[in-house]
């Protein structure tokens, strides 16, 4: 494949951006790419490189891209929102419009408030819910990413139970000192964490359905026990449901578990693919959010009209009769189509999936939190993606991250995504 441009592209781009990427995953390290594929346009389910390699796309911009690109009423929104004015610092109709919609939508949210990223809106989630309880311990799981603020950079300590330590430079022990971490899934830990040091924690957030560390599901009882000790124990429960909001189920993984938190964060799909999150949940809690309350949350471009557009429309159409059922027909003819290859050539794998995110882990199962994801070849991996690429179809580039399924995918593309994977593991 002729990457020619994309080579020359990121010598240049390394020179005034650091690693040459504005994000680190985009720079393909995980998959022993020479350079990151830079992208000049997409349609649909299809992106083009800047070689004009046409690809099958299973990233969806890690999440955003449920539509796929160029959605009608997208574009047009957008379009005629650039006449009316992208950012006004202040109030517009369709800001109340959207709010209305999201508290429809997310069964546990009553209030709600934009913000520009997903890492905005964990972190001032988690500053919602310490200002709330008056507590500043937080409990996170191993292997879980909800952004980059200080308090989720912390990696597992020496054996002490739970104890957390910088996981970056420039993130301070005093910061994860107070982030006690726990494995994904394991129910009897966070009972014991709890039993501990219950009365100090202001929160636990969770990935109602784990996404960054590969897909890992909650298996049945683990939410339902993160949203009993935390009732018990008076904490706040946040899903951070910026992966699975608006993915998994309309009214994202609480709809689709059935367990209800006390904050959501949302992000990626509501913003179609403009820089759009947002946190909300019960009326108490989000009461006390400035200039109401007295816990200090802003942003310039919060709500701002051109985001907005992106919101409306991509929710309008995810709201239309029969989205989520044909996203869960696609999802599992593209689960099928990978775990059939690798089953096929007798190969050890396993495949994750809820719905329309999946991974096929390079490993015998079960993958249930970050240490059995961790037995996961990846360097099989990196060889079984370059494979991919080569044969037209764009995955996440690392065994650590999740194939998104977008309404865009034909079944052309599904065959081809399944054909490229038999090739592959009958090598
Ligand atoms: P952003 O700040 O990147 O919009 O969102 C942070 C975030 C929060 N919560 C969850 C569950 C997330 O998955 C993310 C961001 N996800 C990564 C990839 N899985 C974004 C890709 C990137 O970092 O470039």
């Amino acid at each position: 494949m002729k990457t020619e441009t994309s080579a020359r592209l990121f010598d240049e781009a390394q020179q005034y951006i650091p690693g040459g990427v504005n994000s680190p995953v985009r720079a393909m390290k995980g998959v022993g790419m020479p350079h990151p594929l830079f992208i000049a346009r997409a349609k649909g389910a299809h992106i083009w490189d800047a070689d004009g390699n046409e690809l099958v796309d299973f990233v969806s911009s890690w999440g955003p891209m449920i539509l796929g690109w160029g959605h009608p009423d997208v574009v047009g929104r957008l379009h005629a929102q650039v006449d009316l004015g992208t950012s006004f610092g202040a109030p517009t109709e369709l800001e109340v419009e959207l709010a209305h919609l999201l508290c429809e939508a997310v069964p546990s949210v009553e209030m709600v408030r934009m913000v520009n990223s997903g890492t905005e809106a964990t972190m001032s989630a988690v500053r919602v819910a310490r200002g709330f309880t008056r507590r500043e311990k937080i409990v996170k799981f191993i292997g879980c990413y909800h952004g980059h603020s200080d308090a989720f950079l912390a990696a597992a300590g020496s054996g002490v139970l739970t104890l957390s330590l910088p996981d970056s430079p420039g993130v301070t022990k005093a910061t994860t000192a107070d982030t006690l971490l726990v494995e994904y899934n394991d129910v009897e830990a966070l009972t014991e964490l709890f039993a501990e040091r219950g009365e100090e924690i202001a929160t636990l957030i969770v990935e109602p359905v784990a996404g960054n560390m590969g897909v890992v599901p909650p298996e049945p009882g683990f939410l339902e026990a993160c949203r009993e000790l935390c009732t018990r124990y008076g904490a706040l429960l946040i899903f951070d449901e910026v992966i699975t909001g608006f993915r998994v189920a309309w009214g994202g993984a609480q709809e689709r578990f059935g367990v209800l938190p006390d904050l959501t964060t949302l992000g990626k799909i509501i913003g179609g693919g403009l820089p759009v999150g947002a946190f909300g949940g019960r009326r108490d809690i989000m009461e006390t959010v400035a200039p109401m309350g007295s816990t200090y949350q802003a942003g310039t471009l919060s709500g701002n009209p051109l985001a907005m557009a992106a919101v409306a429309a991509t929710l309008r159409a995810l709201a239309e009769p029969g989205v989520y059922e044909c996203l869960e027909r696609l999802a599992h003819a593209v689960a099928a189509g990978l775990s059939e290859a690798a089953a096929a050539a007798g190969r050890p794998f396993t495949l994750n999936q809820v719905g329309p995110m999946m991974t096929l882990f390079f490993c015998e199962g079960p993958v249930r939190s970050f240490a059995t994801a961790k037995h996961a070849d990846t360097e099989l991996f990196a060889r079984y993606w370059r494979h991919m690429l080569e044969s037209g179809v764009y995955l996440a580039p690392s065994q650590f991250e999740a194939t998104m399924v977008s309404l865009a995918l034909t079944d052309n593309d599904i065959a081809r995504a399944a054909a490229a994977a038999a090739a592959f593991f009958a090598g």
